[in-house]
């Protein structure tokens, strides 16, 4: 069985395969006295291209007279001149969830805007009964948490770490939050964009196993088994070693589910190389770009 697969892989590595980029650039055209289109929604990680059409403009983010300091004054995020001789400019977009405003300094009643999607989530975990419900949650980062507290429940905390956790550590009680869950403060949210497991804990109550944990999961690109952005035949080859010659358990095996089905078998290397070289669908969502994964499988995708 391995032997085939080498020579397999010997003969479709011989196919050249360019790495394959997937962030999406979005164009804007630059007429004498407009711009088209006017409203663009993309997604983080996406590329804008200003294209000089005909005259002269002063292309700002934000808008005119936007406030100080924030994403809507003008050329906070970028400016660029966009003439014959200053063809394009191109800009990346990261940060998910945002409205940013373009303009023409140079005639200011043409304004834009482009949308970044968000795709994080908010989850919920009850506090009631000395016991966080549900107790273990994944998300991945970027999402929140909001511990509801039950009304006429007794006063608990949520408190990051452990008891008697190790100071300077993730452990340590209250290093991340601290906080009352009571009818005065019945709701706490709170947002995790660094990828770990964090134990939780209620102070009054941890002698009575009131404790729970976050796993906060790596954004990630399906098929991308070495996490290296791109999708090449090298993720294949990983997977394969991953499960024919014993390499270490990767700790995205997620991305190795190429075709979403909760598990890592040789059905994901092959879905992927026929993706890459034949006309096979392509990976299941998470992709093109980064993101999480939604389907509930037992696979997590750790940093
Ligand atoms: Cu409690």
């Amino acid at each position: 069985m391995s032997a085939k697969l080498v020579m397999t892989l010997c003969l479709v590595t011989t196919l050249v395969a360019s790495p394959l980029s997937w962030a999406e650039d979005h164009v804007v055209n630059f007429f004498a006295s407009a711009f088209l289109p006017t409203s663009l929604t993309i997604e983080a990680g996406d590329t804008v291209t200003w294209n000089w059409i005909d005259g002269d403009h002063n292309l700002n983010s934000g808008i005119p007279g936007g406030a100080p300091g924030t994403n809507d004054e003008p050329g906070a995020l970028f400016s660029a001149i966009i003439n014959a001789q200053n063809p394009s400019f191109t800009h990346t977009f990261n940060d998910m969830g945002q409205i940013i405003g373009f303009f023409d300094a140079n005639n200011p009643v043409q304004v834009g805007s482009i949308t970044v999607l968000d795709d994080t989530l908010t989850f919920e975990v009850g506090v009631v009964d000395n016991a966080y419900i549900p107790p273990l949650i994944e998300v991945f980062e970027g999402d929140r948490v909001r511990w509801v507290h039950e009304p006429m429940e007794m006063l608990h905390t949520v408190t990051s770490g452990v008891a008697g956790g190790l100071p300077g550590t993730i452990e340590e009680p209250g290093a991340l939050f601290d906080e009352e869950s009571s009818d005065l403060n019945p709701i706490f949210e709170y947002t995790f964009n660094d990828p770990m497991e964090l134990p939780y804990f209620c102070i009054p109550h941890v002698t009575f196993g009131m404790t729970g944990t976050v796993v906060i999961q790596d954004r990630f690109i399906r098929g991308d088994s070495d996490r290296d952005g791109t999708l090449t035949i090298g993720d294949a080859i990983s997977s394969l070693s991953f499960l024919f010659l014993g390499t270490a358990t990767p700790n995205c095996l997620d991305a190795l589910d190429t075709d979403d089905d909760g598990q890592v078998n040789i059905a994901d290397p092959v879905a992927l190389l026929g993706y890459l070289f034949t006309s096979a669908p392509a990976p299941a969502m998470p992709f093109p770009s980064e993101g999480p994964d939604r389907t509930t499988d037992d696979l997590l995708c750790l940093p």
